[in-house]
């Protein structure tokens, strides 16, 4: 599902060149550093040609304040000027370039739509602020040609049906999106269900868009293995989804009323990423526990199935960083989605944002990880004891891989509890 995805597109690789790339600021740094500094010095030892009257200290004094004035602000400028020069530099080795909208074939849109707009009445007091901006993902501007084709569209008018191109965009780190001035195509969302009927009432064909999917119906996504979260997980009737949190089907399958029963009643709004068809929020949505999904829709219309059971989507890639204040969530929720690939810092940034929205007390149900290799589970738990969590639950096993090859797999589930950090 979602999560799965961020393993594709350019995420990773904008990481790694940023990391290669850091050295070689490092040292640019230094060698500017050290430049200013030799200069400095050669200013302040340089003595003016006519220094005959040298001897004559008053005078000299005089003379001097104004000389060095006039030396202190040309390496003033000098020093202004390297730095420009410095981050120009580092824009370019890093790629972190702000949008080029002088380009030829710049969509117009994009253009308006970044505008900045001073502040009728000058600096915000409270904010703090002069004008008005835009945000666009600084990575927009690598996939500028794909970002133009999304921004061409007749004002007023229909969008183009292109949700894949903006989930393409997304997928290469261009996050967020530009607005747009046009209709996104609408499907009549006929037959909904009243909550909390429509948590197991499957979702009709008709009311989900299938441009761009392979599929085109839920038949057919439902005889496909999308990822370990969501292996026939459309099927809300007749597969394992239903059973999913309820009864277990492995020691690493915990069940929800024992994981709730550890939050002494204080669970009331959690988070899920990794969350497939939405399941596990609807399992508690029947708690009254109200869960968002973190999704996109990779192969899938996830997005729609998890609002038509009368769940709360999130469509946002894993590579952002949560549109949550901290300390808001009682509980947080990943499995094998918590894998984003990459570097393993880039699993520490994850990790760091989902500890940050959680709140102390709350608790981090890491739910069937899939783990490929000792090593990989070695790294999880040295990264999860950086967090200092208390340790409630605590399962590795071996499951046989659901897909019958007959090979066993080794699987981490696990429930911590954030601690109150002073
Ligand atoms: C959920 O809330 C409803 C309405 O307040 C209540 O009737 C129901 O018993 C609650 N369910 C659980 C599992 O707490
Ligand atoms: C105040 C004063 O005498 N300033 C002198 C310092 O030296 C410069 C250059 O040698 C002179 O032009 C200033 O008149």
């Amino acid at each position: 599902m979602g999560s799965v995805s961020l393993k594709i597109g350019d995420g990773t690789a904008r990481f790694k060149r940023a990391t290669l790339c850091s050295s070689a600021v490092n040292i640019l740094m230094l060698l500017s550093v050290v430049t200013t500094n030799l200069f400095a010095l050669y200013a302040f030892t340089y003595s003016p040609k006519d220094n005959q009257t040298n001897h004559l200290l008053p005078h000299v004094h005089h003379k001097n304040i104004s000389l060095i004035s006039e030396q202190v602000s040309l390496i003033m400028r000098e020093i202004d000027s390297s730095q420009k020069k410095l981050a120009q530099m580092e824009k370019e080795l890093l790629g972190y370039d702000t949008i080029d909208l002088s380009r030829p074939n710049t969509a117009t849109e994009l253009k308006l739509f970044l505008q900045h707009h001073q502040l009728p009445l000058g600096k915000d007091s409270r904010t703090g602020i002069t004008e008005m901006v835009a945000s666009v993902g600084h990575a927009c501007e690598k996939s500028s040609d794909l970002l133009s084709q999304y921004m061409t569209y007749k004002i007023s008018g229909p969008c183009p049906d292109d949700w894949s191109l903006a989930q393409k965009l997304i997928l290469r780190g261009c996050e967020p999106l530009p607005r747009r001035r046009c209709f996104a195509k609408s499907i009549p969302k006929v037959g909904l269900s009243p909550f909390p009927f429509s948590l197991w009432k499957p979702v009709s064909d008709k009311i989900v868009t299938w441009s761009g999917l392979g599929c085109k119906n839920f038949n057919c996504l439902n005889s496909k293995k999308l990822s370990r979260e969501c292996s026939g997980c459309f099927d809300l009737v007749s597969g394992s989804e239903n059973h999913k949190f309820v009864k277990t089907t492995s020691k690493n399958d915990f069940i929800i009323d024992d994981v709730l029963a550890l939050g002494y009643g204080g669970i009331r709004i959690g988070f899920d990423i990794g969350g497939g068809s939405g399941t596990f929020a609807a399992r508690m949505a029947e708690k009254n526990v109200t869960v968002i999904t973190n999704t996109l829709n990779i192969d899938a219309p996830f997005s729609e199935f998890i609002a038509a059971r009368g769940i709360f989507p999130l469509y946002l890639s894993l590579d952002h960083r949560f549109p949550f204040n901290d300390n808001v969530f009682d509980l947080v929720h990943a499995g094998s989605g918590l894998d984003v690939g990459g570097k393993p810092e880039k699993l520490d940034f994850l990790m760091f944002d989902l500890d940050r929205i959680m709140r102390p007390g709350g608790l981090f149900w890491l739910d069937n990880f899939y783990c490929a290799n000792d090593e990989k589970k070695k790294a999880l738990t040295r990264l999860i004891e950086k967090f200092g969590y208390k340790k409630l639950k605590w399962v590795v096993a071996e499951k046989v891989d659901g897909s019958g090859s007959g090979k066993s797999e080794v699987f981490l589930s696990a429930v911590f509890q954030k601690p109150a950090r002073v």
